[in-house]
């Protein structure tokens, strides 16, 4: 049911898009907002229409008092809620939501949640995708980049939503139509204790479904099964190593949809998109599309013809004879693994960055196996060249500039230079898209300055 907000006092943590978004969305329902952020204000650029709409900014730290005097506390996602401030809403009963939450009870339509360790924006915008083959009207965002809260007032007849577990983490009633987890492995061990903590935040997205919500989920993954083994919901699986009674399979090159005592079957030598992995992704998104009565031949053309996200293997080109791919949303161990393991070698890894404290050991045969050079960049450069030492040529470098300089003179024909970090990029970029941004950069202009060397 809608929340009626008039009159109350917001406080909003987090002066991002999910902040900003926020402070839009709860202004509009005649709340008093302050929305506060621990960067100065010389540090957070376009605040000043906010402000003059009425947001009251508390910047360049958390005052107790805005707080601790507030009726809400709205978090942002990267807000880990471990922080002072937080603590001291809790002693004093102030109730702390996330922006998913806020946005769920807002809206109506049906809500196809996403989450999972890896493949989530694919999916994501896959299934928009194929709706809007289909002609629906489909929000498509979350994690992916627009804040939920964005759908409020818009009369989508879908909501698509990318889920992190940092997202989930602060949700109380929220129930999506779908719930779907792709997989698990190691990520964000820099804000969980431990995987158990991780594996409990995405688990979350199962906790309130009924019996008439529907939970998809990745059958060969036993930590997804096990997540959602106490669902309500009904469970339909995909699996690229069994082929299901009822559910999604794959096998050899065929997709494999049994429902309700029927069957259908799409070739996945169609598909553009590359790897298992990304055929793994198809089967996920198809789910939802073929249950709600999407015709099969749209949502399979909508998914044949989907060509991938930018930063995610990304060809760029190739330069003295070696295929570059711009992997920079490769940001946990198990992407990277994903993402070698569709090359062949020798590949130049360059990997790093902020680190999220994973368990490195599973790169290791497969760096053993692909990788002869690697150039390790930001601050997990340290721990990886001694998880890597002696599994190939190990380079450091300061910057993008450097790294792709390194990478160019290293690269074999016939070879691959990989950007797969395995690590999150704010220790010397913005996201992963300005990371990928400037190693593209990098890139086309070392192959513009060999080109005009050769006379091309
Ligand atoms: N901040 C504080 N106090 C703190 C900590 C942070 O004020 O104690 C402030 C920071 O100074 C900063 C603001 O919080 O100004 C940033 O908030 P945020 O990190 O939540 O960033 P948003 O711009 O709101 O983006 C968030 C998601 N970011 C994170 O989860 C880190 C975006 O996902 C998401 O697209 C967006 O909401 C819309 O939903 C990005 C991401 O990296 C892509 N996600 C992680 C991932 O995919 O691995 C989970
Ligand atoms: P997310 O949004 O969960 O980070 P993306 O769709 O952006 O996922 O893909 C990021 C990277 O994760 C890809 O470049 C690829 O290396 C890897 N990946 C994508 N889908 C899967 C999957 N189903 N299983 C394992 N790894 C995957």
């Amino acid at each position: 049911m809608k929340r009626d907000y008039r009159d109350k006092q917001i406080t909003i943590i987090g002066a991002g898009s999910t902040g900003r978004s926020l402070a839009k969305f709860f202004l509009s329902q005649g709340a008093r907002v302050v929305l506060s952020d621990n960067r100065s204000a010389e540090l957070l650029d376009n605040l000043d229409e906010l402000e003059k709409a009425g947001v009251r900014m508390d910047l360049g730290g958390h005052t107790q008092e805005l707080f601790t005097a507030a009726d809400l506390i709205v978090t942002s996602p990267g807000v880990p809620l471990d922080i002072p401030v937080l603590d001291l809403c809790r002693q004093h009963g102030v109730p702390i939501l996330g922006e998913v939450e806020i946005a769920w009870h807002q809206l109506t339509g049906t809500m196809i949640g996403i989450t999972g360790t890896n493949g989530k924006s694919t999916v994501t915008t896959l299934i928009g995708e194929m709706l809007k083959a289909w002609g629906e009207n489909a929000f498509v965002g979350g994690n992916l980049g627009t804040p939920l809260i964005d759908a409020v007032g818009r009369d989508y007849q879908w909501q698509v939503v990318e889920l992190s577990s940092f997202q989930l983490e602060t949700i109380e009633d929220f129930r999506p139509g779908y719930a779907m987890l792709i997989n698990v492995s190691e990520d964000h061990l820099d804000r969980y204790p431990d995987m158990a903590s991780y594996v409990a935040a995405k688990a979350r997205i199962f906790e309130n479904l009924g019996e008439n919500d529907i939970a998809i989920l990745n059958a060969d993954d036993p930590q997804v099964m096990q997540a959602a083994s106490a669902t309500a919901a009904n469970k339909i699986c995909f699996s690229s190593q069994t082929v299901l009674e009822s559910g999604m399979s794959l096998s050899d090159d065929k997709i494999i949809w049994r429902w309700q005592g029927a069957e259908i079957i799409f070739a996945a030598n169609e598909l553009k998109l590359r790897g298992q992995h990304n055929r793994e992704n198809v089967m996920a998104a198809l789910i939802p599309l073929l249950i709600e009565g999407c015709p099969a031949e749209i949502a399979w053309s909508a998914a044949r013809n989907f060509t991938g996200l930018a930063h995610r293997m990304e060809f760029l080109g190739e330069l003295n004879g070696a295929s570059w791919y711009d992997d920079s949303k490769g940001t946990n161990i198990g992407s990277v693994v994903k993402s070698l393991a569709g090359l062949e070698k020798p590949v130049v890894l360059i990997a790093g960055g902020k680190d999220k404290k994973g368990d490195l050991s599973a790169l290791v045969p497969v760096i053993r196996d692909k990788v002869d050079h690697l150039v390790l960049i930001g601050a997990a450069a340290e721990r990886m060249s001694h998880a890597f030492d002696g599994l190939a040529k190990i380079h450091r470098a300061a910057d993008m500039h450097e790294t792709v300089g390194i990478a160019a003179q290293v690269s074999s024909p016939g070879g691959s230079v990989l950007l797969s970090p395995g690590c999150s990029s704010f220790d010397m970029f913005k996201n992963f898209a300005e990371r990928g941004r400037i190693f593209s950069r990098e890139f086309h202009a070392l192959s513009c300055a060999g080109e005009a060397r050769n006379g091309n």
